[in-house]
């Protein structure tokens, strides 16, 4: 054994198999802790107290993953948003802390908006305190897939 060359196919074997088994654990870790894509649409800032989202396919807005940031700035007391379903699914909102994911307003986790319909929603910003918050569709698996993006609560947007 000692001072034995490797035989490069033998160096090609344990190669290809520590590739494999890199693959194997890189898969692994993203099955069971999915990474939470935070898509934030190229600087694009909804705010104001009159907002419009298009929901569809794991994302908002035109984003095929994630959603424009909402900014609520703190001089406003409610926030008008109308939810559009342009997609196929039936999709949720919620807005939660970005540190816990507790829920902090929105709908239902169970009161979807079907295909096509429009719902207007009215967030209470003046019970959100200040700081960093993720709107989100609570429907099981897709908020892992993009429907997700920021929601920060600051005085001026
Ligand atoms: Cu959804």
């Amino acid at each position: 054994m000692a001072n034995k060359p490797l035989r490069s196919d033998t160096a090609a074997g344990i190669l290809a198999g520590g590739v494999g088994l890199f693959l194997i654990v890189a898969i692994w870790v993203n099955l069971v802790f999915p990474a939470l894509p935070i898509v934030s649409g190229g600087g694009s800032v909804l705010s104001g107290n009159n907002l419009r989202l298009s929901e569809h396919e794991w994302g908002f807005n035109q984003f095929a993953k994630g959603g424009p940031e909402i900014c609520g700035n703190t001089t406003i007391d409610q926030m008008n948003i109308t939810l559009t379903n342009t997609g196929i699914n039936l999709h949720g909102f919620q807005i939660v802390r970005a540190d816990t994911g507790a829920f902090v307003a929105g709908l239902n986790k169970t009161d979807l908006v079907r295909r096509g319909e429009i719902r207007h929603i009215i967030i209470d910003l003046d019970k959100i305190p200040p700081g960093s918050y993720y709107y989100i569709c609570p429907v099981s698996g897709h908020r892992q897939k993009g429907m997700v993006a920021p929601f920060v609560v600051q005085s001026g947007c």
